[in-house]
């Protein structure tokens, strides 16, 4: 992963001047514009991760099936699903974006693809790459969260933060507020309590920038269904659930509204989910509203 995100964010610092930046012209399985440079970072990371003998299956938000590479008697024992370019529509504007993991072990016996689609508790190694002002991996094996930062000069991610854990008290929310219409009734009266309770806003409609925020700095990040998107935006699998993990890892919440996401029993690898994340104090604050 550490390979392919180097060479990802190589490819974002020079997408203006290789003009590799704009749509392709074709959509994804999720029916959204591709990008080109969604493209080249998927083909990145199936190309470093494929050639790895521990690693069985490969999902991608931007392929409809899973590459079904190696059983378990071949030395597949991982499955690694993940959104190669999150907020891709963003470079254009050299916004930060990210790439998303989520990483799972393959039992023994049964099908491969059944056990795929494990709930998110059943991670065993979770993280995500945010390629913005520097090219930071959040990672997380079960065991805290840990930060490191890509030294260009020695071209290595250096650790920089140990077990890092989310800050309470920040009265900060991150959500597209131009859906508020189209939102519940829960989410309307909530957004009221905010605007009435000195809070302050910060989107920048890219989910690793906006997560990995609210993960130094504390707060509470919302992508909830809207009347046109019932089910919610982000995918469970592998956006929903790698973030819900560090968010955990790092002493947060994450649910669905109802729910731990790392609950949720997935039904298919791109279906979609409601996410409030952040520290305990300020989803607990959604939450409120939301009984
Ligand atoms: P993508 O996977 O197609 O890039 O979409 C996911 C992105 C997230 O990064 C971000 O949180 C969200 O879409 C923003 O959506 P919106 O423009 O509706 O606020
Ligand atoms: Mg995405």
């Amino acid at each position: 992963i550490s390979l392919a995100t180097k060479a990802i964010g190589n490819k974002i610092r020079c997408a203006r001047i290789e003009d590799v930046v704009g749509e392709v012209g074709s959509e994804n399985v999720q029916g959204e514009m591709q990008h080109r440079l969604d493209v080249i970072s998927n083909e990145l990371i199936l190309r470093c991760l494929g050639d790895r003998d521990n690693v069985g299956i490969l999902a991608s938000e931007e392929n409809e099936t899973p590459f079904l590479l190696r059983s378990r008697e071949e030395g597949g024992r991982y499955a690694v699903l993940f959104d190669p370019l999150d907020g891709s529509s963003n470079v254009d504007s050299s916004v930060g974006v990210g790439t998303i993991f989520s990483v799972l072990r393959l039992p023994d016996g049964g099908s491969r693809e059944v056990a795929m689609l494990s709930p998110g508790k059943d991670q065993v190694a979770a993280g995500y790459v945010l390629y913005g002002s520097s090219t930071v991996l959040v990672l997380t094996t079960g065991n805290g969260v840990d930060m490191f930062v890509l030294d260009q000069s020695i071209g290595s991610f250096v650790l920089v933060t140990k077990g890092i854990q989310i800050p309470s008290g920040n009265k900060t929310y991150s959500i597209n507020e131009a859906y508020t219409e189209k939102f519940s009734k829960e989410i309307q009266q909530y957004l009221e309590w905010v605007h009435e309770n000195d809070y302050s806003s910060r989107y920048i409609g890219s989910m690793v920038a906006d997560v990995h925020r609210v993960l130094l700095k504390g707060g509470v990040f919302l992508y909830p269904p809207t009347k046109e998107k019932p089910e919610g935006k982000l995918r469970l699998m592998y956006e929903a659930n790698p973030m819900a993990m560090v968010i955990e890892q790092a002493g947060g919440m994450a649910v669905d509204g109802s729910k731990r996401i790392l609950e949720i029993e997935p039904s298919g690898l791109h279906e979609r989910t409601s996410v409030i994340l952040g520290s305990s104090d300020q989803v607990g604050a959604v939450l409120q509203h939301c009984s």
